[in-house]
């Protein structure tokens, strides 16, 4: 099942400068940054207060036919993903399929610091693109 809320994705267009609009506006530091190709994003995790809570997300797009770069051109910047630690992806995945969601990936793939990700389609879940992460 889920356990607590992982993180909030937000969609930017640029990094460094959302990155230095949390620091200076909200005092909220990134924590870890990389690159995944296969997402095609550029992120960073920002973490809260005393660090120990859901941590933030930044979502900067690498391509213009990525994910973030679709909804920044739909909906501009803004909450893109809601998403929620699991112990087994693959075991949460099945009874979300079992209940009619669709599940975006037939099997999880590689997602921030080597976790282990799927999503839930928004249309089966309200609206919000639900992630699932399994940490490493
Ligand atoms: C699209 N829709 C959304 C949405 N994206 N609704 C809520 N939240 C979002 N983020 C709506 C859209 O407005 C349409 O509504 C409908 O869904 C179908 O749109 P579509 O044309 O199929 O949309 P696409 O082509 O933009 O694809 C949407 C999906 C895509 C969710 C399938 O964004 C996707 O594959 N996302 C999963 C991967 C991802 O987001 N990667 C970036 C984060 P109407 O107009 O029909 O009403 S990477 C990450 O999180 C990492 C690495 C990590 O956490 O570790």
């Amino acid at each position: 099942g889920l356990l607590r809320i992982d993180h909030v994705g937000i969609a930017v267009a640029d990094l460094d400068a959302a990155l230095e609009f949390y620091a200076e506006i909200f005092d909220i530091h990134s924590v870890h940054e990389e690159t995944n190709e296969d997402q095609g994003v550029r992120e960073a995790m920002l973490a809260v207060g005393d660090g120990t809570g859901p941590r933030i997300q930044l979502l900067a797009p690498l391509r213009p036919d990525s994910a973030i770069a679709k909804f920044l051109d739909r909906s501009g910047p803004g909450l893109q993903q809601l998403a929620y630690t699991v112990a087994d992806v693959e075991a949460t995945s099945a009874i979300l399929r079992g209940r009619g969601l669709r599940l975006l990936y037939d099997t999880p793939r590689r997602g921030t610091a080597g976790s282990r990700i799927n999503f839930v389609h928004p249309k089966d879940a309200g609206g919000v693109l639900v992630e699932l992460v399994e940490p490493a």
